[in-house]
């Protein structure tokens, strides 16, 4: 597969209001988006380092990947979110085809327009990744 950059790093939050004065009144760092992603239950919110962005998550429900996380002591750096720049669903057949496990057979919605898919963390140095790309328009 074809990665181009980092995309985002995903931080897993209890709540967006509590931890944005740290990120935009410590670091000045600027939040120009929050969007709810309905298929992941989770609230992002999203800030850009130059060409990286951070992305909070807040769990809508307990049962969000993040809530989850979050109760078993999960905190700060959630995953890391590749640009893939020849196709998720191709990368996730070549990822397959090494042995790597797969959370998601096909690309889901993500958030800012952007079709996504998981790498499981058992197999993949224990970072949570996740590989990204622009929604294909019809
Ligand atoms: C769990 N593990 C992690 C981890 N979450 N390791 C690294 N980073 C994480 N974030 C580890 C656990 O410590 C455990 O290791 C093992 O994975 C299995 O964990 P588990 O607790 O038994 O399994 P679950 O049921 O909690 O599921 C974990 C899994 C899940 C990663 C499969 O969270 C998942 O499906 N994630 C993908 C979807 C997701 O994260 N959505 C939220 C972001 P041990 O050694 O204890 O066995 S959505 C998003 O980000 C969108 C909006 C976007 O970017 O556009």
């Amino acid at each position: 597969m074809k990665i181009s950059r980092i995309d985002h790093l995903g931080i897993g939050v209890e709540s967006i209001d509590a931890v944005l004065p740290y990120f935009e009144n410590v670091l000045g760092l600027k939040c120009y988006a929050i969007e709810e992603v309905a298929d992941q239950k989770v609230k992002t919110a999203f800030l850009k380092v130059g060409e990286v962005k951070l992305e909070l998550l807040e769990p809508t429900s307990p049962e969000s990947a993040v809530a989850k996380w979050l109760e078993k002591g999960g905190k700060g750096v959630h995953h890391v979110a590749f640009a893939v720049e020849d196709g998720v669903a191709e990368a996730l057949v070549e990822a397959e085809g090494k042995e790597i496990r797969l959370i998601d057979k096909t690309p889901r919605p993500g958030a800012e327009q952007m079709s996504i898919a998981f790498l499981h963390p058992k197999s993949t140095a224990g970072v949570l990744t996740e590989l990204c790309e622009p929604q294909k328009k019809n």
